[in-house]
């Protein structure tokens, strides 16, 4: 069921997850770690009202867009929130894209503004001539070229107080452009109240967050995922976050661990693999969460082996803002991505949206009041994707009598094999558990007669060669742990995966190559 937020018609979510705090008493409380600094709720706020601002004295309107192009260091909450608070719309730039995607991201947003952080002038510097829209740059953390402003000239001379714009609970507040494996960025409109949402059902009623935690996210800020954990969850509790501005790697992550002592850990399935994988420690980390895909039995097995704590897998999108199926700390089901999140309701249609007989699978579709108002400037999609209250996840699942939910694939991905639907995400989660597996990715393939069948991309650890020997045991381990239809036809090694730049398997780039 829905739950009822009752927010005030003058509402501005930056009042509420940043000069709330200093209103409960939290202005001395550090609201965010990063590296060898700290900065507590007050020097946030103070940050946030210089930035708003700023950014009002460049001109900046109520409903324009502000992208920020940043890593993740303690100027994040304060850009994103200066911004809002100001009434204006921060975009959350992806930081690992090329030149000719911010070109687009920028055009596409038309924002005035662009925040970025110096380290990132290099792949945006190529396109600057050709934004059309884009008129002021200021640069964040380091030299500034003669066409910027540095973040300090922004902020000089401002006051360190404002009056939050006039929002309300259903204006624009922030957006974040959809990863799509295939096709073209969608720009998700997010509204005010999104954010309060996720951070009163999800965060208060499955991570248990409290004033008391150290949230550390190796998902970045400008993932939807990243900015629910390292961002509004805390933030909603007057919390502490840790910040890591480098690539997450094992190392870095189980460093940035170690030196900040985080009490929840916010990962990635491939992450966790990988840690798995390497050295290192989980001191003081009372609960783990993946998200961004299904979570494999065997790596949370694993984990749980070795560190003694648990992770909770749970589904997550860009639209719908933050995780709404979730496993919980006392109750998780291996394999499934867990029950409903309370505030949200879901149905598994079929092609004609109609529901399924239960246990069957179908397309999911949720319902709750997180999910945004439209993608930009795409009407078709935004109609074939919002469904009146309902939205189109297009991914595959089926539920059990006990309610939880377990994920069979994207729409595109499940294969019909012999005219019977093959999961390539269960085959992937059989491959994975052999000894000699890395990683892998299953596609189909079209074989001599034009018949679709299964072929996997494998890679291999260290020490295993990929062998005549080699494939035919991978195929019999498949066909002795799954129905025997399920075991892949062909086999192919790689050195590694081709990944999207959110680090997600690029299928259409296998299936083009199976
Ligand atoms: C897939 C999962 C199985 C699924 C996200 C947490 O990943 C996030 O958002 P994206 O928009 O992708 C959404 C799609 O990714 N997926 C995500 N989590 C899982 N599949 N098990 C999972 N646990 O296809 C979904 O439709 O990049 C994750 C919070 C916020 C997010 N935006």
């Amino acid at each position: 069921m829905g739950i009822e937020l009752e927010l005030p018609a003058h509402f501005n979510a930056a009042d509420y997850f940043v000069d709330r705090n200093i209103r409960e008493g939290r202005g001395d409380k550090v609201a965010v770690l990063c590296e060898d600094r700290s900065l507590t709720y007050a020097g946030v706020q103070a940050g946030m009202n210089r930035i708003g601002n700023g950014l009002k004295g460049l001109g900046v309107r109520m409903e324009d867009r502000v992208a920020l192009l940043l890593l993740d260091t303690e100027i994040y909450p304060q850009a994103f929130f200066g911004a809002i608070k100001a009434g204006a719309v921060p975009v959350c730039l992806n930081t690992l894209m090329r030149s000719k995607d911010y070109l687009y991201f920028l055009n596409d947003s038309r924002a005035r503004v662009l925040i970025i952080d110096a380290a990132l002038l290099e792949v945006f510097e190529p396109i600057r001539h050709d934004l059309r829209f884009l008129e002021h740059t200021v640069v964040v953390r380091g030299s500034v070229p003669e066409w910027a402003m540095s973040l300090e000239q922004l902020i000089e001379d401002r006051s360190t107080q404002l009056e939050a714009a006039p929002t309300g609970p259903d204006d624009s507040c922030f957006w974040l452009y959809s990863s799509g494996s295939t096709g073209v960025p969608k720009g998700a409109i997010h509204l005010q109240h999104d954010m309060v949402y996720c951070a009163q059902t999800y965060g208060a009623q499955v991570l248990g967050v409290r004033e008391d935690d150290i949230c550390f996210s190796a998902a970045k800020l400008f993932f939807a995922y990243g900015l629910g954990n390292g961002l509004y969850f805390p933030f909603s509790v007057g919390a502490t976050v840790a910040y890591m501005p480098d690539r997450p790697t094992p190392a870095s992550v189980y460093d940035t661990i170690r030196r900040h002592r985080p009490t929840i850990y916010f990962g990635v399935p491939t992450l966790y693999g990988s840690m798995l994988q390497a050295e290192g420690s989980l001191q003081g980390v009372r609960l783990c969460v993946s998200a961004g895909e299904a979570l494999p039995a065997d790596i949370l097995r694993r984990w749980v082996e070795r560190h003694q704590v648990q992770i909770i897998d749970g589904i997550g999108s860009t639209e719908i803002s933050h995780i709404f199926i979730s496993n919980r700390p006392d109750n998780i089901r291996p394999g499934s991505s867990g029950k409903l999140v309370p505030g949200y309701e879901a149905r598994i249609v079929g092609e004609n949206f109609q529901d399924v007989a239960e246990g069957e699978i179908g397309t999911l579709l949720i319902k709750g009041d997180s999910i945004c108002a439209a993608y930009w400037n795409k009407h078709e999609k935004s109609k074939s994707t919002f469904l009146g209250n309902w939205l189109n996840t297009d991914d595959k699942y089926h539920g059990d009598e006990e309610g939880y939910y377990f994920y069979v694939g994207r729409s595109n991905d499940m294969l019909k094999v012999g005219g019977i639907w093959v999961s390539p995400v269960e085959v992937e989660a059989c491959l994975i558990s052999h000894p000699a597996v890395l990683e892998c990715a299953v596609v189909g393939a079209t074989d001599k007669e034009g018949l679709v069948k299964s072929k996997a991309f494998v890679v291999l650890k260290p020490g295993y060669s990929p062998d005549a020997p080699m494939e035919a045991e991978l195929k019999s381990y498949v066909k002795n742990e799954l129905a025997h239809y399920k075991f892949p036809q062909w086999i192919e090694s790689l050195h590694q995966l081709p990944k999207t730049a959110t680090g997600k398997v690029k299928r259409y780039e296998l299936r083009q190559a199976a």
